[in-house]
């Protein structure tokens, strides 16, 4: 079980390979789920709040999830760097440790703010909020939240975002939408990244499109390459089509 956002399993399924682990969850099962309920409840709370300060502004929020390197950041950089000037931005890093993202990001002239999470494994509603309060957000514009790389816990941990983006890299595998169907359950968009990798990594390309089909069937996926340049504009195309128009 995670220790800090109680993310254990309902249920706990084991393959026997030899060996026993998850007795104790087993045993403790009732418990861990109780404290599951009581942090969510009140995150989603918050969320919701999050939501209506967003929707008040109409600022798009979108919440950026995927396991660590995908390359969230690198496709911000670009993107902030590429769309300067037609869009009004802002940027929540979230990472354990470092202002590295942050630092990254503010270099393109976009106004960030970082969250260290310490032990913590995502980003929460309250996290977002206490961010948020210190922005000075401009109505009218896109605020991308990068979430702490890892592509279980927050699939769990409404930020009160529009969309999400789950993105992954094709040194990843195909496989990962069915072996982390939360994440792909609960997002808006896939964003399959590094595509210029392709000719030197084992990678069906067509297999994950339908793996993450399979888990979400109105999932939208693009496919880019961050170094490559290539898909970036549907990527921009996407990001366009929801930006709502001034109330
Ligand atoms: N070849 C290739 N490398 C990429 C691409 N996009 C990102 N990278 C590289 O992938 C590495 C990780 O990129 P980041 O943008 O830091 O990834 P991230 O998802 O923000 O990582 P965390 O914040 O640590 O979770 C860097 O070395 C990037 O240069 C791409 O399209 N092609
Ligand atoms: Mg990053």
């Amino acid at each position: 079980m995670c220790a800090t956002c109680g993310c254990g399993p309902t249920s706990h399924h084991e393959h026997d390979h030899g060996h026993s682990h998850g007795t104790n969850h087993q045993k403790t099962g009732k418990t861990i789920v109780d404290v599951e309920q009581d942090i969510l409840q009140e995150n989603n709370l918050l969320a919701a709040r999050n939501r209506g300060f967003f929707e008040g502004r109409n600022i798009l929020a979108i919440n950026l999830v995927s396991s660590p390197g995908s390359g969230k950041t690198t496709l911000l950089e670009r993107t902030l760097t590429d769309l300067k000037g037609t869009l009004s931005f802002a940027v929540i890093e979230g990472d354990q440790q470092t202002a590295n993202d942050a630092d990254r990001i503010h270099a393109t002239g976009t106004k960030v703010t970082q969250i260290n999470t310490g032990k913590g494994c995502h980003l929460d509603a309250h996290m977002v909020l206490h961010a948020v309060q210190g922005m000075k957000l401009s109505a009218d514009s896109i605020l991308f939240i990068e979430n702490v790389g890892n592509l279980v816990c927050p699939a769990m941990f409404d930020l009160g975002e529009q969309e999400r983006a789950v993105v992954i890299s094709v040194t990843e595998g195909e496989d990962k939408p069915l072996k982390y169907p939360d994440m792909f359950h609960t997002s808006t968009l896939c964003i399959i990244n590094k595509t210029d990798l392709l000719p030197y990594v084992k990678f069906n390309v067509e297999k994950a499109k339908e793996y993450a089909r399979q888990v979400n069937p109105s999932l939208e996926i693009i496919e880019l390459s961050c170094t490559s340049g290539e898909g970036m504009q549907l990527w921009y195309d996407w990001l366009k089509s929801k930006v709502l128009t001034p109330a």
